[in-house]
């Protein structure tokens, strides 16, 4: 069953609808799977062994076996910020970033509504995972980037899959009110996360935590937001853990924005309950380059009932923690899942976040997703002949 989040009005499985008619809310998928946690230890180890919580057919699924990605211990910068660090490697996807969860069960579900076209509108993550999913179901498929501000990985991505690709003259906010338009008039299956069933797929992260840590919560979960629907799922897949008594303990949800493109942390920062859109949002972490977030009533919810919070960072953090992370511990990731390091870093120094408190930072997206940003980042190769003697000069100032 779908059910709106503000008024409870309720609404069939088999109904393509993406707000509420009754009050134009978002809305949530509803299921109350029964059973116990035993059941997910003998299977295959990928997110459809939550297959009970995933409200589609598992068994006419479309995946790529995505999700049981990495869950790394990193004891070198838990160590110098004084927490039990631990960080979820969401790149380890297959395209590359948390979004195959969702499209795997939204695309799933495209299937059984029976529809021929799916569409997006995309910082770029979300049309590279698009496209994949939709070409694996045999899917028409359109996509609606912001000209010029997507990652090269990702339009390399979307391109190859197959899909229609679309530079719209305007931001990610403007490409999502026009899809959304298409979506309305009846002309494709919209797959953003207003989608309720793609928010389906990725609270499976929230359960792979659980998991992850012999069925305990972690203090604190941290991530970069965007158009905050990531937020929204974990947080969902947790409660749904708690209420079917997996876990005791909930942790505290802890959004990361952009400095420019912050209208979540600016809200919680302010102790508002209302988010005000950013115009003109701005970072060089394009995935969460977002002003208006679709799900942030959800958001909201979530770092409020979870007792958690929200920071802001600035590019030049985001470039340091993408560095620092890649550098120290060996992984990684694209500017904006950075963005989690940055603020975990930001919550110590602020003395927000408890000496030995249990962290999970998520990254979201692969390094290669925005290959021109990291070899911006760095000094490029020296040329020299292909000459031991000559290198062994330079091995000496290493
Ligand atoms: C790497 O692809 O919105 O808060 O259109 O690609 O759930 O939006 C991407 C978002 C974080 C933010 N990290 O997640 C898109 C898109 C990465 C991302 C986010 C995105 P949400």
């Amino acid at each position: 069953m779908i059910r709106c989040i503000s008024c409870d009005a309720k609404y069939d499985d088999d109904e393509i609808i993406y707000t509420c008619k009754e009050c134009g809310s978002i809305l949530e998928v509803i299921q109350t799977p029964s059973v116990s946690k035993e059941v997910f230890s003998n299977r295959k180890n990928t997110m459809w062994k939550y297959k009970e919580f995933l409200p589609v057919n598992s068994d006419k699924r479309v995946s790529l076996e995505e999700g049981a990605t990495p869950f790394c211990k990193c004891d070198k910068i838990g160590k110098e910020l004084g927490v039990d660090l631990y960080v979820k490697v969401e790149g380890s996807n297959p395209t590359g970033s948390f979004k195959d969860r969702g499209m795997s069960v939204g695309v799933t579900k495209a299937m059984e509504l029976g529809v021929n076209m799916v569409g997006c509108a995309s910082t770029g993550n979300t049309s590279a995972s698009l496209a994949a999913y939709a070409a694996r179901a045999g899917l028409k498929c359109i996509v609606l980037l912001p000209s010029g501000k997507v990652a090269l990985g990702k339009l390399a991505q979307a391109m190859f899959h197959g899909a229609k690709v679309l530079g719209i003259n305007g931001n990610f906010d403007e490409a999502l009110e026009t899809v959304t338009q298409l979506a309305l008039d009846g002309e494709l299956y919209l797959l953003n996360s207003i989608n309720p069933y793609r928010l389906e797929g990725q609270k499976t992260i929230g359960f792979e935590i659980v998991d992850d840590l012999g069925w305990q919560s972690p203090d604190r979960i941290i991530l970069p937001v965007g158009n905050a629907g990531n937020i929204s799922a974990i947080w969902k897949g947790i409660k749904e853990f708690n209420q079917a008594g997996f876990i005791d303990d909930i942790p505290m949800m802890t959004g990361i924005q952009a400095v420019n493109a912050a209208p979540i942390a600016n809200a919680i920062k302010q102790g508002k309950t209302e988010v005000t859109p950013v115009k003109d949002p701005d970072t060089i972490a394009t995935a969460i380059r977002i002003g208006a977030p679709v799900s942030s009533t959800k958001a909201m919810r979530a770092i409020q009932e979870s007792n958690g919070t929200a920071e802001t960072v600035t590019d030049d953090e985001i470039l340091d923690a993408q560095k620092y992370l890649a550098r120290t511990e060996g992984i990684g990731v694209e500017p904006a899942s950075a963005a989690s390091i940055a603020g975990l870093k930001k919550l110590v120094e602020n003395g927000e976040i408890d000496k030995n408190e249990r962290v999970v930072c998520i990254v979201t997206g692969h390094l290669l997703k925005d290959p021109n940003t990291a070899i911006e980042a760095c000094t490029q190769p020296t040329e020299i002949d292909s000459d031991a003697e000559a290198i062994k000069k330079i091995l000496k100032t290493l």
